[in-house]
């Protein structure tokens, strides 16, 4: 059975994400780490916790070291937003981070598992159905420090042989825990705001087209290349992965099926817009299918009747 540690275990991903893999590998099999203890978190409260901020390798040792962990799944970031608007700090938790993951997990005997992004392309790259080896000059810090860490994983596989692997995700949407300062986030606000306000300002012009896809799709992205044959993997780290791709005007008309009366308008915010242009429409995830079995389940009409009813049960 795996032994297993997750940094920034706290936020978006790893909230929903420690509890699926406790699932399935026993609860004291997985610790949930954070830099904070979040008092009234679930995740604190359910199973093993430990403090591990990524900038302190002594802190990300030592709970290997206490827990026995054999995989390490890093999730702690910066993210695009954010990661705009305080360049020094994505660049020291994103690539600084991960720096000191790997060579704890190189010390140790430790896989890795990290998710990049479709923000380690950028506006050279081929827009459509972006390939999966294709030109990578993302123009954000966010995606400067996921195509760094694309190379420092391959790098660690092949000089040092830690198993890392690694996935891009699209924009992750969810209802148990709001997004963490991404561009993408407007895809999960917009489902609170038509069920509390129905109405919602969306921060991206009509026609913005990028890739999304629902939590459970991730969770079983995870699990299932962590759990893949080595043997069949040729991209280890940054497969591209993708369950849809939309537009605001999109996912608006398929939350109206639903909400007639919900009513969507436009206030453009210029850096988050960049940062939008400047990642592709839609991936081309065939190496993930071919190399790894993935398959995602929910398409935007499913995850849309998935996230009204889950978000009206959560709200009230
Ligand atoms: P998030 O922002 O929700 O969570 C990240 C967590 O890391 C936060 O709880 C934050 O407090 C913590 N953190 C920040 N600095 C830290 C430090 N120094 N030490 C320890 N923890 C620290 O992010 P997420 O959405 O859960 O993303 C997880 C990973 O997946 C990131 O690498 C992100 O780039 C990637 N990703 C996410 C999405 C998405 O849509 N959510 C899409 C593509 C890739
Ligand atoms: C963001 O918008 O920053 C993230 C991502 C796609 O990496 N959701």
């Amino acid at each position: 059975m795996k032994r297993i540690l997750i940094t920034g275990a706290l936020g978006q991903i790893g909230s929903e994400l420690t509890t699926y893999l406790r699932k399935i590998y026993g609860e004291s099999n997985v610790v949930a780490s954070s830099k904070n203890r979040e008092a009234g978190s679930k995740i604190v409260e359910e199973g093993p916790f430990a403090i591990v901020d990524v900038l302190d390798p002594g802190q990300i040792a030592e709970a290997v070291e206490k827990h026995e962990i054999d995989t390490i799944i890093h999730l702690a970031a910066i993210l695009s937003a954010v990661g705009e608007a305080n360049p020094t700090l994505a660049w020291k938790v994103n690539v600084e981070g991960l720096f000191h993951v790997l060579e704890v997990a190189r010390e140790k005997g430790c896989a890795v598992f990290t998710p990049s992004s479709i923000a380690a392309f950028g506006p050279s790259t081929p827009k459509d159905q972006t390939p999966q080896d294709t030109l990578q000059r993302p123009t954000t810090m966010y995606g400067v420090t996921k195509v760094s860490g694309e190379l420092l994983c391959d790098y660690y596989f092949k000089k040092f042989g830690v198993d890392t692997r690694g996935v891009r995700f699209p924009g992750l949407i969810s209802y148990e825990t709001l997004p963490g300062g991404g561009t993408t986030d407007y895809a999960v606000h917009i489902y609170y705001d038509a069920i509390q306000k129905g109405k919602f300002t969306c921060y991206l012009k009509e026609g913005t087209a990028m890739d999304m896809m629902y939590m459970p799709d991730a969770l079983d992205a995870i699990v299932q290349l962590m759990e893949a044959d080595p043997s069949r993997l040729i991209h280890r780290n940054a497969f591209n992965v993708t369950a849809m791709s939309f537009t605001p005007e999109k996912i608006y008309g398929e939350i109206q099926k639903h909400i007639p009366e919900f009513i969507m308008d436009y206030d453009v915010d210029p850096i988050r817009q960049s940062i939008a242009d400047s990642w592709p429409n839609s991936l081309d995830d065939s190496a993930a299918r071919e190399e790894w079995g993935w398959n995602p389940k929910y398409d935007l009409s499913s995850m849309t009747i998935d996230m009204l009813d889950k978000l009206r049960k959560k709200l009230g």
